[in-house]
């Protein structure tokens, strides 16, 4: 494919419009994106230098694209490049926190160095985790030495996206006062770090005190475990970003030396081989035993009540199984 030679000759350019090309060719399965994947993953060197990956979660307007551009500024002041995704952002990034450096959002022509990219859920074809690992495998492959993941809301969702991150923060807010009920209903687990921001506003020292008792009522039951921080932040002001960046590196430390990091790369590949077989599969069958065709020709046996959908769905199985195939 012509587009595919298009897409892995820029990538070797370090063309930001051919990263751009090849996320769209697989958050959407156009054809030839596997293929891509399979050429862009395989090139020397790049499986070997994994991008950190670095989750920031929570409810609506906690302030975690604020807390993002503080974290890319930071990464960019020790030269690092910052590759990004925000799952169904509902604002978009503003560059605030960022004017002063003259690194602008969104503009690879003022800084190379840094690319933000926004998904939606229902974009993303394959299902959100499996094209979250993807495309953050894409952005590892172009070059970027950090990978931040932005995911709104409290949910199924953050937990599933969360699998792509080494480290997931959970970013909570004073108003977000039902923060324990949040903790109690799993979420707890996946942060590896609590950021409590807005402390600049009332209730800032209630809540974290909340989150203290969660966090050490959980110490009791899991020794010599990574305890998740609390840290205080206020995004708009920079406040407590150092302490943040600390945190970071602690777990990095901690992932790298307890053998977790090994463990969560691995589960992602699993999780991500497993993904490509069953829709390669489901693909080559559905085609090969012509489901649509079969379909078409006989749902109205159904509607007719001469057959139950289950017996329909049995016969075109009967006929996978039977090798009548091809
Ligand atoms: N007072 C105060 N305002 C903040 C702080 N951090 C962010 N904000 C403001 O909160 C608003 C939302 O910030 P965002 O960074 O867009 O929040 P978000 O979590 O990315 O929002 P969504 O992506 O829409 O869920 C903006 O107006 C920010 O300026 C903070 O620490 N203190
Ligand atoms: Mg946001």
């Amino acid at each position: 494919l012509r587009e595919i030679a298009a897409i892995l000759e820029g990538f070797e350019r370090r063309d930001p419009a051919a990263l751009a090309r090849a996320i769209s060719l697989v958050e959407n399965q156009r054809a030839g994106f596997e293929q891509l994947l399979a050429r862009v993953l395989a090139a020397p060197g790049r499986i070997e230098t994994p991008a950190r990956r670095t989750g920031l979660t929570g409810p609506p307007g906690a302030g975690k694209s604020t807390l993002t551009e503080r974290l890319i500024r930071h990464f960019r002041e020790r030269g690092e490049s910052v590759g990004v995704i925000a799952v169904d952002p509902t604002s978009p990034f503003t560059g605030g926190a960022l004017l002063g450096d003259r690194i602008r959002m969104e503009s690879p022509e003022v800084d190379s160095g840094v690319f933000i990219r926004s998904m939606a859920t229902r974009g993303a074809h394959g299902g959100l985790a499996v094209t979250t690992e993807e495309v953050a495998r894409l952005l590892e492959a172009f070059g970027f030495g950090q990978v931040l993941i932005e995911t709104v809301g409290v949910g199924q969702t953050e937990l599933d996206v969360a699998g792509a991150a080494d480290t997931t923060v959970l970013v909570l807010v004073p108003e977000s006062g039902d923060a324990v009920q949040t903790l109690k209903a799993g979420v707890m687990e996946i942060a590896d770090i609590y950021v409590l921001n807005k402390s600049d506003r009332p209730g800032a020292d209630k809540l974290g005190h909340e989150i203290e008792i969660m966090v050490s009522m959980r110490r009791g039951s899991r020794s010599g475990a990574w305890e998740p921080p609390v840290v205080k932040t206020v995004a708009t002001t920079g406040d407590g970003i150092g302490e943040l960046t600390a945190a970071l590196e602690r777990h990095r430390t901690y992932l790298e030396h307890s053998g977790v990091l090994q463990a969560r790369r691995r589960q992602r590949v699993e999780m991500l081989t497993r993904a490509v077989i069953t829709r390669t599969l489901k693909r080559w069958v559905w085609e090969a035993a012509r489901v649509d065709e079969v379909l078409a020709e006989r749902l109205d046996d159904v509607l007719d009540g001469r057959q139950s959908p289950y017996e329909l769905a049995q016969a075109v199985i009967e006929q996978v199984k039977s090798g009548a195939l091809e």
